[in-house]
């Protein structure tokens, strides 16, 4: 008998959550042959994901995974051999209290945000004992040997280095979004929240001796792109240009497709949770604007994976590259650092190659939620 695992996704804001889960129950079904139920409270934003899904359905079967609406009022289901509540999502009062009857008890984990601090080893794989009985499990994704890994599907490394040494599939990819691309440009795409840096990464860009074209996915940067640019209403499919400067707006695509997105350019500006771990799968350089958090609790998280990334650069590269990633996500301007790290190309570029290889040295989350599960047993 299969095991049967149920995912609940609580969709808080963004894309992330339901991006994580949707992305974690495709894989334990076509990678572990797992029965994955996965519990959304928002279909719309799903639907954004995977277009092809119905937004009114209550259960629907997408890819293998039943997807179901999370309701309100939550009707009875045998809870599953393996419950993950992603990012502290509450339970149904009504499902936990099935999961205390449950002959057999499910295991129960807490799929945390993911972080590069160093506290994430200590607490990773611990359990709390609940006042029902229960124990639930912290399940830390992370960067290090001692945390639960990152998604990573198994082919994806092999699928990305067959795509990015083919510069036909490159071509018919980047036609198949609407995208030309200008030769001698460097290729870059931006997926970012408001941002007051962009328009100094802006001008700098359109100052540049070398030609950009920068592709951005519909989102939420568009307010501060149009205000740089002067316009109003930027839709998918418009082109603008400034200088040496080529900008166009993409469409929101499949999770798959942007990652051939960002596999077919020479930088990524990425964000939030998912698109900043696919980032570090294509292997190329990239610039992550990190979801802000009260009290600037996300700038230590910032520094906790700098001082993890950087290491293996020359003195230059890394101040280059922490001043960057400083300045995007303080609002400054990064005309410098910008300039330092173009002088730095190379070395970044190898750097991104080498972080990826190493970080794919470590097992995947989804081998290692099937591995706690296995040792929990
Ligand atoms: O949307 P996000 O900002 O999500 C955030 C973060 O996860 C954050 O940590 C969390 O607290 C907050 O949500 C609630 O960024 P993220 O994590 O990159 O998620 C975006 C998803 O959208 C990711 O799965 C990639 C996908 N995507 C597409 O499928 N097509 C696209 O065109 C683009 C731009 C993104």
């Amino acid at each position: 008998m299969k095991a049967t695992w149920d995912i609940f996704c609580s969709v808080v804001d963004n894309y992330g959550d339901i991006g994580v889960t949707w992305r974690l129950a495709r894989q334990l079904v076509a990678e572990h042959g797992l029965a994955v139920r996965l519990w959304v409270d928002d279909l719309g934003a799903f639907v954004r994901l995977c277009p092809q899904a119905d937004a009114q359905a209550l259960r629907q079967i997408q890819q293998g995974v039943e997807v179901c609406l999370w309701r309100a009022d939550w009707q009875a289901v045998e809870p599953a051999d393996v419950v993950i509540e992603a990012f502290a999502c509450e339970l149904p009062v009504s499902y936990i209290a099935a999961m205390v009857q449950r002959a057999q008890k499910p295991l129960w984990l807490n799929l945390e945000y993911l972080s590069a601090e160093e506290w994430v080893e200590g607490c990773h794989g611990l359990p709390s004992l609940q006042s029902n009985g229960l124990s639930k499990f912290f399940f830390f994704p992370g960067f290090t040997a001692g945390s639960g890994g990152l998604l990573r599907e198994r082919e994806l490394l092999q699928q990305r280095r067959a795509f990015q040494a083919d510069s036909g599939a490159r071509d018919e990819f980047l036609s198949s979004i609407g995208v030309t691309p200008l030769p001698g440009a460097r290729l870059i795409s931006l997926f970012a929240y408001e941002n007051a840096a962009l328009a100094s990464w802006l001008d700098v860009l359109a100052a540049d001796a070398q030609a950009s074209q920068l592709l951005v996915p519909e989102g939420r940067i568009l307010a501060d792109l149009q205000v740089w640019l002067g316009c109003t209403a930027m839709r998918a499919g418009d082109v603008q240009q400034r200088g040496q400067l080529h900008i166009q707006v993409l469409p929101f695509i499949q999770q798959d497709q942007y990652d051939r997105l960002l596999w077919s350019c020479d930088f990524n500006a990425v964000r939030g949770e998912d698109s900043f771990v696919r980032a570090q799968w294509a292997g190329r350089p990239l610039l992550w604007h990190i979801y802000q958090q009260a009290d600037n609790a996300h700038l230590e998280k910032l520094d906790a994976f700098l001082a993890l990334y950087k290491e293996g650069l020359s003195v230059d590269g890394q101040r280059a590259l922490v001043e960057l990633w400083h300045a995007w996500n303080t609002g400054q301007s990064v005309k410098e650092s910008w300039n330092q790290l173009l002088q730095r190309w190379p070395e970044q570029q190898a750097h991104a190659e080498q972080w990826c290889l190493q970080r794919a040295s470590q097992a995947d989350l989804a081998e290692a939620l099937v591995q706690f599960y296995l040792n929990w047993l």
